[in-house]
């Protein structure tokens, strides 16, 4: 009895060494990161065994029909639950304007990131900022930009100062105990693409990289933020070779994800491509003990009323991955465009959503706040 209670003992002993050193050493690529960030980091991993997040870009903010009404949300009027995730854009902070390109004011966007974190969402945020050196839009590349970006470049002390300016507003982002509200952060997304500035025929693998490495290095170690996870984020790629052509390496990131949008009616190759991208992804992530995410996707206006379940689920099948973050339900943007990607209520997808969401696979609000994901 002793000796088995002796062994039983060790065993817990073990275990626990075994845990502490596992909590110690898988830390994000911050070592300095806020307990809180580190909780996030870990939880994200621990989650994925448990189904996918549901995620939304600007949720909070608006949705078809209505902006800023105080706790509406399109997901929470067609589930009666708030998504997991929520994602945030910065866009324009770095010419110190008010709002950012999609009209967003940012003191509004800091109240919805901390209620959406309050309520223990995960919050992401991307940046498409303007060009540096031509002062046009991100999607207006000029050849040269990122080499005048980096450190010698003619526009670096202007990208520093831009810095300077995300570091202030991420800053500013504070739960009620006075703590940081943690953020995983994607600049440059989609950068195997060729529609923004720092996208892949403007600039070598090597620059993409030193970009990346300078903007991390900028905002972890001169600026001191603490409470950042850093995104890598391709749009479509053909294979795992392409998918890391431009990695900054496993110093430089945290979360490892795609971009993805089903452009026309077929669901077949839309459930194929992203299945196979999903299977690549895990495993870039897994070599790298990286967290797997599906950082943007969507399929505009959602045209086909059965999609989530015949589509959606379909492609995301088997798969482990943190999150999905479908795109911004923008509403009519003109006479002519009308840009959402998830179903408002009456809209025809509406009860196939629900069917998602009652079907346990993807997590909404309700599931991650039980998970506290910014608790140990
Ligand atoms: C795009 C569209 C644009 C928007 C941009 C940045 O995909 O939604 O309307 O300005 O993202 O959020």
């Amino acid at each position: 009895m002793y000796h088995n209670c002796q062994r039983f003992c060790c065993f817990l002993f073990a275990v626990g060494i075994s845990f502490m050193t596992l909590a110690q050493t898988d830390l994000p690529i911050d070592k300095k990161a806020t307990p809180e960030t580190i909780h996030l980091y870990h939880n994200l991993k621990k989650l994925l065994a448990k189904g996918i997040m549901f995620g939304h870009q600007d949720d909070l903010a608006y949705g078809v029909g209505w902006k800023y009404e105080t706790g509406r949300s399109d997901i929470k009027d067609v589930t009666g639950e708030y998504p997991a995730v929520y994602g945030w854009e910065l866009g324009r902070i770095e010419l110190d304007h008010t709002e950012n390109l999609d009209g967003v004011p940012f003191d509004k966007m800091k109240q919805f990131i901390h209620d959406g974190y309050e309520r223990g969402g995960v919050i992401t945020i991307s940046w498409h900022l303007n060009n540096p050196l031509t002062g046009k839009s991100a999607w207006e590349p000029a050849p040269g930009t990122v080499a005048a970006v980096l450190p010698g470049g003619e526009k670096h002390a202007l990208y520093k100062e831009w810095l300077d300016k995300v570091a202030v507003f991420l800053n500013s982002l504070k739960g009620d105990k006075g703590e940081f509200i943690p953020v995983i952060f994607r600049p440059f997304h989609e950068l195997n693409g060729n529609w923004f500035w720092w996208g892949k025929s403007h600039c070598t693998p090597e620059e993409l990289k030193k970009l990346y490495q300078f903007t991390v290095g900028y905002l972890r170690d001169e600026k001191q933020v603490h409470h950042l996870l850093y995104a890598y984020n391709t749009d479509r790629f053909a294979n795992t070779e392409e998918y890391l052509d431009r990695y900054p390496g496993n110093d430089w990131v945290d979360v490892t994800g795609f971009d993805i949008y089903q452009r026309g009616k077929d669901n077949a190759g839309f459930i194929k491509d992203i299945s196979r991208m999903l299977s690549e992804l895990e495993s870039v992530a897994k070599e790298r003990n990286k967290v797997p995410a599906l950082t943007e996707f969507g399929y505009g206006t959602v045209p086909d009323s059965t999609w989530w379940t015949s589509t959606f689920i379909k492609g995301l099948e088997g798969h482990h991955v943190s999150y999905a973050l479908a795109w911004r339900n923008a509403g009519s943007k003109s006479a002519t465009e009308t840009e959402f990607y998830v179903p408002y209520k009456g809209h025809a997808s509406a009860a196939d959503f629900i069917k998602l969401f009652q079907s346990g696979k993807i997590l909404f609000q309700n599931k991650t706040a039980k998970e506290y994901v910014y608790r140990q």
